[in-house]
């Protein structure tokens, strides 16, 4: 085994058997390095190769906790846990379902306090064993022989997050609509009907989107209308933006195999195929399908092609189901053995890129929006690292309970802190029966979540909020306004993100990685300076919840907590202010306290200074009146 090790200013990378990534994150002042890094002796690293696998071992200490590693339907810390990186639709999930959708194979070992930040750059499976195999090691077995790691030289939770993220890319920035209320169902359709719930909607609370699942499609064939439902679209379109409601289209990856459809005759050439040459197809929605192969530049601009004219009638954002990629047979994967090809003309195996699949499709998707001066917007299911640069993503097919409002908050802050800024899931859990409050809790839950959007399976009850209860939907308009009442300063910590590679919402241990208690908070999560712990427990008013070291501010009553504490509260929205800070609300900049904030309203920077006397402000706020809280 031929193992080569790199230096940069903030990582250690390391090579086995002379990797070619083809997605090479590795900046571009990398040294050589003649002997193997100290970290690694440190943390007892162990290199094992078989015939077609390497193993990696570390140090697992009793005393860590497991951060990271993107989409896993479990809880912040994934010690003890055996888990799979390897995209795959698992129809319907629950706490502990593994591997899921998406695949970041990046974790943090902390060990009181410090971390150690491991990425591992190979798109193909990867299984991460937190010392279930042996108790203290951390078994990572990659699958092939060569591949590439980094190791980030920080100990400092944040710096290696930001490490990690600045390496493989910092969010995309979302159009403002698209964070806002968005509608779902599979499906809406036809056109009259889709625009009365609009409709609907507007005469109830504020909606931003409509999502247009695969109903819209004639016989599944993408980029085309059904005619009967929804004519040439462009009635729907002018109606739905006439009332102010942007348009999503569902988008899948796959091409109907038909003679007599333009799309498939212009794709030939550029689709994945098997070692024969032949081209691979399997079933999907319109039956048997062909699969574009992104891998290359030609295959790209094949489907470049097809977004701009699909996106130029006006359409606002798109929406990349079912790209880890996934066909309707029994395990949902294509076969390892199928071939992409590369710009060059060689070919590889699906299996050994599969999880970069949805990243080459949503790079050429977002390219093709850019190129035609659109303000992307694009909804993701699947990815890899690095995913963050081009789509947001929301995770999948969820299962409604009072456990899986739980599970999200730990899903959508382990995305992360894994780099992924815009992120959130179905509200009312899509697989399944909810019952209104139950889905009223998911509104609360998800109250400061970057993204969040109704959505729901074709053959479950419907849940529009105006057709709920009076007492459930007077509760979800409120929870709604709340969240607009915050939209300006979850927008502000979106663009930090998109400017520093900062994570937008975190769980607890990322502000404080030294206080043991904050890994086992998994239904709190923190947004820039505001602590929230949402009342997600059935039948109760009240919850218990965990404020770290440090000043609190009750939101509602200004009255002051002093960190560290558990306490008890009958909030309806339990929500918590770091002191000496400022957050946004309403047309309000809310002081918390004395010194130096900074954020950013409509992406310019605002910075204000208290000093307990006068307010300092670095710019012209007529629009907003700045509020000093007494407390
Ligand atoms: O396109 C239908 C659904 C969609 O509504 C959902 O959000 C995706 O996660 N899609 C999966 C296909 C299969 C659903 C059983």
């Amino acid at each position: 085994m031929q193992v080569t090790y790199f230096e940069s200013d903030d990582y250690y990378r390391i090579s086995v058997n002379n990797y070619n990534p083809l997605i090479d994150f590795k900046k571009n002042n990398e040294k050589k390095l003649d002997k193997i890094p100290e970290i690694l002796l440190k943390n007892k690293m162990e290199l094992k190769e078989a015939e077609n696998w390497v193993k990696i071992k570390l140090e697992l200490n009793v005393s860590s906790h497991i951060l990271g590693l993107g989409e896993k339907a479990t809880n912040i810390d994934k010690k003890r846990k055996v888990m799979v990186s390897l995209n795959t639709d698992q129809i319907g999930y629950a706490r502990n379902t593994d591997p899921l959708y998406l695949s970041i194979p990046f974790f943090i070992n902390v060990n009181h306090g410090k971390s150690l930040g491991l990425f591992i750059n190979y798109p193909g499976y990867i299984s991460f064993d937190f010392g279930v195999s042996e108790y203290n090691k951390t078994t990572i077995l990659v699958k092939n022989n060569s591949f590439e790691f980094y190791i980030f030289k920080s100990d400092d939770l944040k710096k290696t997050v930001n490490s990690y993220i600045t390496l493989t890319g910092k969010t995309f920035m979302p159009p403002k609509w698209s964070i806002g209320h968005g509608i779902s169902r599979y499906s809406y359709y036809p056109s009259e009907t889709a625009l009365n719930i609009i409709n609907d909607y507007k005469n109830t609370m504020p909606v931003d989107s409509i999502y247009l699942d695969i109903h819209y499609m004639d016989a599944y064939r993408l980029f085309t209308w059904d005619k009967e439902r929804f004519g040439d679209g462009s009635e729907f379109i002018k109606k739905a933006h006439e009332s102010n409601v942007k348009i999503v289209t569902i988008i899948d990856p796959t091409i109907k195999l038909d003679q007599n459809y333009d799309v498939f005759k212009e794709g030939m050439g550029n689709y994945m195929e098997k070692d024969d040459s032949s081209i691979y197809n399997e079933v999907m929605w319109p039956g048997d399908s062909v699969f574009p192969d992104f891998f290359n530049k030609k295959g790209r601009d094949y489907w470049k092609k097809l977004i701009k004219s699909w996106s130029m009638q006006g359409i606002d954002g798109i929406w990349l189901d079912m790209n880890e990629p996934t066909v309707l047979t029994e395990s949902h994967l294509i076969p390892e053995n199928v071939l992409h090809k590369l710009d060059d003309g060689t070919k590889i195996k699906h299996g050994n890129v599969r999880n970069l699949y949805p990243y080459m499709q949503c790079m050429a998707t977002y390219n093709a929006l850019t190129e035609i001066n659109k303000e992307p917007f694009i909804l993701s299911r699947s990815g890899y690292s690095g995913i963050q640069k081009y789509a947001a993503i929301w995770t999948g097919d969820n299962t409604p309970s009072w456990d899986d409002l739980k599970l999200q908050i730990s899903m959508v802050t382990s995305l992360s802190i894994s780099g992924v800024a815009v992120a959130g899931c179905d509200l009312g859990g899509f697989f399944g029966e909810s019952s209104p409050e139950l889905l009223s809790a998911y509104y609360k839950m998800a109250l400061l979540f970057p993204f969040y959007r109704n959505h729901k399976n074709i053959d479950n009850a419907d849940q529009e909020v105006f057709l709920m209860p009076d007492n459930i939907k007077n509760d979800i308009i409120e929870t709604v306004d709340l969240r607009y009442d915050f939209i300006d300063y979850i927008y502000s910590a979106i663009y930090k993100a998109h400017r520093y590679g900062v994570p937008v919402i975190t769980p607890l241990p990322y502000d404080y990685p030294d206080d043991e208690n904050t890994y086992y908070v998994n239904d709190q999560y923190i947004m820039d300076n505001i602590m929230y712990a949402p009342q997600i427990n059935k039948h109760n008013d009240f919850r218990y919840l965990y404020l770290p070291e440090g000043e609190w501010i009750n939101f509602w009553d200004n009255s002051l907590i002093k960190g560290k504490t558990r306490i008890k509260t009958d909030e309806k929205y339990p929500l918590y202010i770091k002191n000496n800070s400022c957050i946004v609300y309403q047309n309000k900049i809310m002081i918390y306290g004395t010194g130096k904030f900074g954020f950013y309203l409509n992406n310019e920077e605002v910075s204000i200074e208290f000093d307990g006397k006068k307010v300092n402000v670095n710019k012209n706020m007529d629009n907003y009146e700045i509020e000093i809280k007494k407390i």
